[in-house]
């Protein structure tokens, strides 16, 4: 093999970089954080909240570099394997399961999976809070409440500035729930070019009419969500069958949100009708007892984390095993 051509090509191709990530608040405003910290041209590999696979729509070579944040590993294994046997380097921050661990010297991993983590949280952590107020906005985005004002208040935020990165980290949630992107306002990664442009949020929120409209649609589709009637309720948690309609397939994700923080001692699960006699379902934990989500929809061929999961596909005959193991389920247990 000829040593210097291989060199010549190798500097002659400048090395590309993707971003790669969920297209929820928190998978945005971990691309936003990073991007603060390290400015570069990067193509950015996002979709709507339901697609997680994403790294295999990278097409990147030796030399080149991944960031990517809040999809799972053990989704995104095989292909992020194949990255790095080809010489990408690729930066890894997440919280949800990951599977087995993996390990290479082209991989620099930031997987923690505690409830009460979330992807906008490690990075945060990683560098040091230097772009803190996104990761707030991807804490709430998360539903993670706590978390987002701990963050907040180490910001020093007042507390109007809380309630406004509030609105918005759930605004840019809400916009990723879709069965396609004809459900959605703005595609994910149309809403990032508008967030790539702004180094504050609340700046953005100020100058950015689009967040404001997507505030008022979620609160006109929640408001429709609801006039429905729990499918199953007790103590310990509440079954909600939505409607196969497109406001349905929008709300479902702060539904199940907002559902869980009316209720914290109660699990929530809320369905929607997909393709071919099934359900997508997602699965919140009691915000009092914040585990199980995930390994109930495990069982069901889902996935999840601890306090949230989600199951793409429950045929409709599955319908009612969901239903008993999730009025069994043990919340709470680890
Ligand atoms: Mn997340």
């Amino acid at each position: 093999m000829n040593r210097r051509n291989e060199a010549t090509s190798e500097t002659d191709r400048r090395p590309r970089r993707f971003d790669v990530c969920n297209g929820d608040a928190d998978g945005l405003c971990a691309v936003r954080q990073w991007r603060l910290h390290e400015p570069c041209d990067s193509t950015l590999v996002t979709g709507l909240k339901r697609e997680i696979e994403l790294v295999e729509r990278v097409d990147a070579d030796a030399g080149d570099e991944l960031l990517v944040c809040d999809i799972s590993l053990a989704r995104n294994r095989d292909a992020v394997l194949r990255l790095l046997e080809r010489g990408v380097r690729v930066r890894y921050f997440d919280h949800h399961v990951a599977g087995e661990p993996l390990s290479h010297p082209g991989l620099e991993l930031h997987v923690d999976t505690a409830p009460g983590v979330c992807t906008s949280a490690i990075v945060d952590r990683v560098l040091g809070g230097r772009h803190r107020r996104w990761a707030v906005v991807g804490a709430f985005g998360d539903n993670l409440d706590a978390l987002a004002r701990r963050l907040a208040a180490a910001a020093g935020l007042s507390a109007d500035e809380v309630e406004q990165l509030r609105t918005l980290g759930e605004a840019i949630n809400y916009n990723a729930y879709g069965e396609s992107e004809a459900d959605v306002l703005v595609p994910p990664a149309r809403l990032y070019a508008t967030i790539a442009r702004h180094a504050d949020p609340l700046a953005m929120l100020a100058r950015e009419p689009v967040f404001g409209d997507l505030d008022a649609r979620r609160r006109a589709d929640l408001a429709l969500a609801a006039g429905i009637e729990p499918h199953r309720q007790d103590a310990r948690g509440s079954v909600l069958l939505l409607p196969d309609e497109a406001w349905s397939r929008r709300v479902v994700g702060c539904l199940a949100n907002e559902l869980a923080r009316a209720a914290p001692e109660r699990a929530h699960a809320v369905l929607l009708p997909t393709n071919g006699d099934a359900w997508r379902v997602s699965v919140r934990a009691p915000i009092a007892a914040p585990t199980g989500a995930g390994a109930l929809c495990a069982r069901f061929g889902g996935a999840g984390r601890a306090a949230a999961g989600g199951v793409d596909r429950l045929p409709a005959s599955e319908l009612p095993r969901f239903l008993d193991e999730f009025g069994a389920a043990r919340w709470g247990e680890r």
